[in-house]
């Protein structure tokens, strides 16, 4: 494949459409930023380098509307080729001419989504070397960048029992050596991490499954992965996905802790990480905030994949995320724990199925970034007022009294805490939580 300077011989696919660049609040075209300023500044860091978007290959290129009960909707023509490689080379121009337009600095891909398809393992590892030569090239002619790489477990009929947990080891094999290949591919391209999302990792029966043995084989795989990461000499991020269900009943990948529980049983802590998704987190029960604290906490935040779901059916809809609410809540855990190192913010979000010209994936992407973009405004806005970590501070602070030291050290027993009741005659009063006082501060730093 040629790359010129339009990328490739096929460009552009979007020629109705400029680059989109800030305008600001007052702007009503909406093909462009009202809020998404990449150089400003917010608290001592560009907004760009503070988000790191990226734009996925799978929902944006790949996906042509197929669902369960419909066939394809959308007509993209990077979709159509010469031959099936052909194809491939004009999604790949189609996917750096609609990043540049966006100006965004990141993408990320499956190995199956910059190939055509690859009928073996064999032809699958031939077609992903080819292609990350063509992704490099695309890189360095346009400036972008790959937040990260991954391997599609779940798409081949071989993986429906499984990829690293399958009952079958030839299928196994088949696993390992797609994550060998996707990781050298991703090391070879600069990602920045590379990512591990188990969909067909558990079970839709116990009936048939042995759990035991399949989370050993789950530590022992994602060990060799470690293993080969330091090998290749990969500084990126190794990141798992926490989802709970769908595509399987149980997922072992359930959510943060539950992988915290893993990683620790495996000797993993410090070498895997977690790339949270608002979407998978609702669907563990939990709020988006909640995994970041939690990913925070344990000392595992790596990447987000940025989206949402519908609050009445519960499903895994990826839907761009507007809520900024729900963000900013998100972002006051994660910015004063140091934002977001290698990770990025990852678009793993898809217009509708209703949606079908071109100009829709960029009404899909604005939204998101704007969305964010306001998110990260609000939560600088609370950071800087400081007003919920002095009451979070004011909450504990107890805890620096001589009491509160005493109880934590290492002399304490059951028996020194509970002997200071009657001793120092302590019947202690509850002090308010102020929860309702502590939403408003959230809702008035709406931007
Ligand atoms: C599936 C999901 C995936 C991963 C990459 O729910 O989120 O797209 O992000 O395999
Ligand atoms: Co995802």
């Amino acid at each position: 494949m040629t790359v010129d300077a339009q990328g490739g011989a096929h460009a552009p696919f979007f020629p109705e459409i400029g680059p989109i660049c800030f305008e600001g609040p007052q702007s009503d075209n909406p093909l462009a930023y009202q809020y998404y300023d990449k150089d400003r500044v917010v608290l001592g860091k560009r907004m760009e380098d503070h988000l790191r978007m990226a734009v996925c290959y799978w929902h944006t290129y790949c996906w042509d509307g197929v669902d369960m009960f419909g066939a394809p909707a959308f007509e993209r023509p990077w979709h159509q080729g010469a031959s099936p490689r052909d194809a491939a080379d004009r999604k790949m121009a189609a996917a750096f001419e609609f990043l540049t337009k966006l100006d965004l600095p990141f993408y990320c891909f499956h190995d199956v989504d910059v190939v055509e398809p690859s009928p073996t393992p064999a032809a699958l590892s031939d077609n992903l070397r080819r292609a990350t030569e063509a992704l490099a090239a695309h890189q360095d002619r346009t400036g972008k960048r790959l937040l990260w790489g991954t391997a599609n477990l779940t798409n081949h009929r071989r993986y429906a029992a499984g990829a690293l947990t399958n009952p079958d080891p030839d299928i196994v094999a088949c696993a390992v050596h797609q994550i060998r290949d996707c990781l050298n591919a991703t090391h070879a391209l600069g990602g920045q991490n590379y990512v591990l999302w188990g969909g067909r990792e558990g079970y839709d029966t116990l009936l048939n499954t042995r759990l035991d043995r399949e989370l050993e084989q789950y530590g022992r795989f994602l060990s060799l992965v470690v293993e080969h990461k330091h090998k290749i000499g990969f500084k990126g991020k190794i990141m798992i996905e926490p989802k709970p269900h769908e595509p399987v009943y149980h997922m072992y990948d359930f959510d943060t802790a539950t992988i915290y529980g893993f990683l620790s049983r495996f000797g993993l802590l410090g070498e895997v990480h977690v790339n949270i998704e608002p979407n998978h987190s609702t669907l563990s029960g939990h709020s988006f905030a909640h995994e970041i604290a939690m990913a925070v906490s344990l000392g595992m935040m790596g990447s987000i994949d940025i989206n949402c779901g519908n609050s009445q059916n519960g499903w895994d809809t990826d839907q761009f995320n507007l809520d900024i609410r729900d963000m900013t809540l998100a972002l006051i855990e994660l910015l004063p724990a140091g934002g977001l190192d290698t990770g990025g913010f990852n678009f793993d979000a898809k217009v509708r199925r209703q949606s079908s010209d071109l100009s829709d994936l960029f009404f899909g992407h604005i939204g998101g970034v704007d969305a964010l973009a306001r998110a990260l405004l609000s939560a600088a806005e609370l950071i800087e007022k400081g007003a919920l970590k002095s009451h979070k501070e004011a909450r504990y602070a107890g805890w620096q009294d001589p009491l509160g030291q005493a109880m934590m050290a290492e002399t304490a027993s059951l028996d020194s805490i509970a002997d200071q009741v009657v001793e120092q005659g302590l019947n202690p009063d509850h002090a308010s939580g102020r929860q309702e006082y502590l939403e408003n501060l959230v809702n008035r730093s709406l931007v």
